[in-house]
């Protein structure tokens, strides 16, 4: 375990206005204000925060290091998997590998894949590779569809997420000096509770709200003055649309969301930005894994860097399970945990699509980006043999004027054809407009859509506040068909 924060907060002074370099270097930058001004307490522009980096020993690591570190580990973790857990042994021993076979990073593709079902089978504690004694927190999936998956961690896997999540709080912008509004829910749910202890490692203070409550989550923005709000980006909208509805705006002193859990778009995070007066980032986890801090934005705003020293990525090819390159348009994204002990997942299928970014990021961190999640692969719609995944169609909607980002798709059978109808929000004005105005609105988004998916579907505007808001993960997906 890498020492973080005393190490951060000893040379915060020395680092204010500078980025580390490639080789630790520091270079001196430019600060990276964007020109946001105050108006009634809210930004008109978001300002984009300095870049620091929590932990620049392990973040900027040299790739060949990284790599080196990766392969050890991994050569651990297969061992541990194969001797503790017996399901593990039993996968590889179908598969004709063991732990002696992997021998480069390479070797990772020789490993058995592992499923939600197959941790589903292990329902309550079979994968776990260590004594229950040492488990010292058990987390699970909410179980809505199917058995629930579990998972334990140690006390070092426990300090290893406060680590990864302090990096990511502060990759995000976030200092001591903040106060941070968590809005996810707290429980088994790895949001709430995750960013809980990140938060705190940094320094900063939090406010446990949880989620739910809305029009009381708006009073303690104000009262306590949050400066950062972290929940789901369809949460964050529907905080921002409470702000504007109640007249808050001039008390609210937001500056930075972190926003994650589900997927979300670049017109979403203009939304976001505009509609909460903050800058956005980006953060993505799974419990299976984690939690959250498996990769987050930096001050770039350019793509999630990856916890590599944590986390063997891979994409493979969903159709084949081949592993493929960013050049040939990502794929599947694939994470085996490198230094987990309540329980080691290896290649895990996390069935979210994304592409890996090229090239060295400006803000110095040598971790591996992943592009945002274009969409789930097992939330692929196919309407009259076309594939639609739901974040092509926000984001051909958004980039229509007057569309805000509260929308639903609802796919039925008509006779033996399969039927599309997204429902849209628009805003007030444009609703009660004539009947020209929102004719033209409806005809461009449909033609927008057609462009993204392909497939002509049947756009409906609908009054402000129609669609249901969610508190946690929107459910924008509404899939009438009868099951065949
Ligand atoms: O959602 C962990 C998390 C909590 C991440 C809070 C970030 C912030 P699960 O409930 O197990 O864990 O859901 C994991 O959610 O496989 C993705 O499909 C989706 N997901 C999570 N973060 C993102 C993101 C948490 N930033 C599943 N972008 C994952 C896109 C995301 N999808």
């Amino acid at each position: 375990m890498t020492p973080g924060g005393g190490q951060y907060r000893d040379e915060k002074k020395r680092r204010v206005g500078r980025r580390v370099g490639r080789r630790g270097r520091a270079v001196s930058r430019l600060n990276g204000a964007e020109g946001g001004t105050r108006v009634g307490g809210l930004m008109t522009t978001r300002q984009k925060p300095e870049n620091r980096i929590w932990n620049p020993a392990c973040e900027c690591m040299p790739r060949p290091a990284l790599e080196a570190l990766q392969l050890e580990r991994l050569q651990a973790i297969v061992k541990v998997a194969w001797e503790k857990v017996g399901y593990y042994r039993a996968k590889m021993e179908a598969a004709g590998v063991r732990p002696e076979d992997i021998r480069a990073l390479v070797d990772a593709a020789l490993l058995p894949f592992t499923t939600k079902d197959d941790l589903r089978a292990c329902f309550p504690y079979q994968a776990f590779a260590t004594p229950l004694e040492d488990v010292v927190r058990i987390h699970a999936s909410s179980g809505t569809t199917g058995q629930a998956t579990v998972v334990g961690y140690t006390r070092q896997d426990l300090d290893t997420w406060s680590e990864l999540m302090a990096r990511l709080h502060t990759a995000a912008g976030m200092t001591r000096s903040d106060i941070v509004q968590i809005a996810f829910g707290y429980g088994f749910f790895t949001g709430g509770i995750g960013h809980h202890y990140g938060v705190e490692k940094v320094g900063a203070a939090v406010l446990p709200v949880s989620s739910g409550k809305s029009e009381r989550q708006i009073q303690i923005m104000k009262d306590y003055g949050s400066t950062v709000l972290i929940c789901t980006p369809s949460y964050g909208m529907y905080l921002a649309e409470l702000i504007e509805a109640t007249g808050s705006r001039p008390d609210i002193k937001l500056r930075l969301g972190l926003f994650g859990g589900e997927a979300w778009t670049d017109a979403m995070r203009q939304a976001l930005e505009r509609g909460l007066g903050v800058f956005a980032t980006d953060n993505y986890g799974l419990s299976e894994v984690l939690g959250p801090g498996v990769s987050c934005e930096c001050v770039e705003q350019h793509g999630m860097h990856l916890a590599e020293d944590h986390f063997l990525p891979e994409l493979i090819d969903p159709a084949t399970g081949r592993v493929v390159t960013a050049a040939a348009g990502g794929g599947e994204l694939v994470l085996t945990t490198l230094t987990k002990q309540g329980i080691p997942v290896i290649r895990y299928r996390t069935r979210d699509l994304c592409t890996f970014y090229e090239g060295d990021c400006p803000c110095g961190r040598t971790g591996r980006r992943m592009s945002k999640v274009s969409a789930r692969s097992d939330d692929m719609l196919i309407i009259r043999g076309v594939n639609v995944y739901p974040q092509q169609i926000e984001e051909a909607l958004l980039s229509v004027e007057g569309v805000t980002p509260n929308y639903q798709i609802v796919a039925s059978r008509k006779g033996a054809l399969d039927d599309l109808e997204v429902l849209v929000e628009v805003h007030e004005s444009l609703f009660f407009d004539e009947m020209t105005k929102q004719q033209s609105i409806k005809q461009a988004i449909e033609r927008r859509i057609e462009v993204a998916v392909g497939l002509h579907v049947n756009v409906r505007l609908v009054e402000p506040g129609s669609t249901p808001r969610s508190e946690g993960k929107a459910v924008r997906v509404i899939d009438r068909r009868p099951r065949s």
